[in-house]
């Protein structure tokens, strides 16, 4: 067994720290603070190869596995959580699922623009009425002639109001349940597609949460991904790919708590020493660097699942349910050692605080990945 990362992953790590630490997190204020994203940052990303790192080389993509993928989210995490959802987004909730269900013809047309950042991919599943409950969603895809007139809103779709192709899932019957909704690509220019409320979040504010209303949206049956009826099954291994690069880009948000904590705990003097030196602190320290620990080898195990073709479903949601929590719990320790400067909005803690709250949250919360695990255990444990 070794537990070293390879020659190749470390430098995959050098070049994404040294691209995040240039471009990406002396941005991260600005960022959150004017609520913009920079596109021409994100297409830098693109073509710097990490919106496609799991995507093979033929479809534009960087061809690498998902511990390489794991380690670019961890890098994103750790300089700005919105410019992290894009690296989520384009390579675990469009590109895996164009990648693994799509067609030929859907692969070579969607995957290689979204690989260099040239076009923009998110994905559709919630609905006001469906959150946790994914198989209750109510948007309906009717057929007509080699249509489907897709109807209904969805909610919280991430960087929904940029993306040029959205993965929409609706239903294409009326039964209740999964086994009626079908996933489709969706292009922003197609008529009756539109982008609605823009929410106003806690943090990730450079990163648009949006509603997107479909209003007789007419949808050629060529693109359908997957099968009529089987989107529930590409929503739910999006999902699971997604999970890992929550859980690793959480990891990436803890780090930096982690690191802010320990340099102030070295830099700052009270009671004529500095506070490193006293012991409650360095209990924090020893906390926080055990729970990174631990959700890095979880996010890694996943990733190596993955990519050995094990079932990693139940080892995505533990590591997005420890890295997530982790995330939480550094940056509620790190502001704890900085103390008052640390509730400061010019303190880096603060808005870590607060963007690591929403890991437990999106791409399912903490209970649905609780959920998950205990299933998979009392099922096959
Ligand atoms: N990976 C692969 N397949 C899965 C799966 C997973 N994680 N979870 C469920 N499935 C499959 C099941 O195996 C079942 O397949 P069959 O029809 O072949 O038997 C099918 O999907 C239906 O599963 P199930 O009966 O468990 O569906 P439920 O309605 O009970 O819901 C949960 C399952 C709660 C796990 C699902 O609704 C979920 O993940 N909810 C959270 C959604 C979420 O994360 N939303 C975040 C917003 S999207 S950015």
């Amino acid at each position: 067994m070794d537990f070293a990362l390879s020659e190749e992953h470390q430098s995959i790590r050098q070049v994404a720290r040294e691209f995040v630490d240039k471009k990406v997190l002396p941005r991260a204020d600005e960022f959150d603070r004017t609520g913009k994203m920079d596109l021409n940052l994100a297409r830098e990303m693109g073509e710097a190869g990490f919106l496609g790192v799991i995507i093979p080389e033929e479809y534009g993509g960087t061809g690498l596995d998902t511990i390489a993928y794991a380690v670019i989210s961890e890098e994103f995490g750790r300089g700005c959580a919105s410019h992290a959802t894009i690296v989520g987004a384009h390579n675990s909730l469009f590109g895996y699922p164009v990648l693994t269900f799509g067609t030929e013809e859907q692969k070579k047309k969607y995957l290689p623009p979204i690989c260099s950042g040239e076009k923009f991919g998110a994905f559709s599943l919630s609905e006001p009425s469906a959150g946790s409950d994914a198989a209750g969603i109510q948007a309906m895809a009717e057929k007509d002639g080699d249509d489907y007139i897709l109807h209904g809103n969805k909610i919280f779709v991430t960087n929904g109001a940029f993306a040029d192709y959205i993965i929409v899932m609706a239903r294409t019957d009326k039964r209740p349940g999964p086994r009626s909704i079908s996933a489709f690509i969706v292009e922003k220019d197609m008529p009756g597609f539109s982008i609605g409320h823009i929410e106003e979040k806690m943090g990730f504010h450079a990163s648009p949460t949006t509603e997107i209303i479909l209003d007789d949206v007419r949808v050629p049956v060529e693109n359908v991904l997957y099968k009529k009826g089987l989107g529930f099954k590409v929503a739910m291994e999006s999902l699971n790919s997604g999970r890992i690069s929550v859980g690793a880009s959480a990891l990436g948000m803890a780090v930096r708590a982690f690191e802010l904590a320990v340099k102030y705990a070295k830099e700052r003097k009270q009671f004529g020493q500095p506070i490193a030196s006293f012991q409650m602190v360095q209990s924090h320290i020893a906390d926080m660097h055990c729970r990174i620990e631990a959700a890095r080898w979880l996010v890694y195990n996943a990733c190596w699942r993955k990519d050995n073709g094990l079932d990693y479903v139940a080892d995505a949601a533990t590591a997005k349910l420890v890295g997530s929590e982790t995330a939480t719990f550094a940056a509620h320790r790190a502001i704890q050692i900085l103390g008052g400067y640390g509730y400061l909005r010019e303190y880096e803690v603060e808005r870590l605080y607060r963007e690591a709250r929403l890991t437990e949250l999106f791409e399912g919360t903490s209970e649905i990945q609780r959920l998950v695990i205990a299933r998979h255990i009392t099922k096959h444990g």
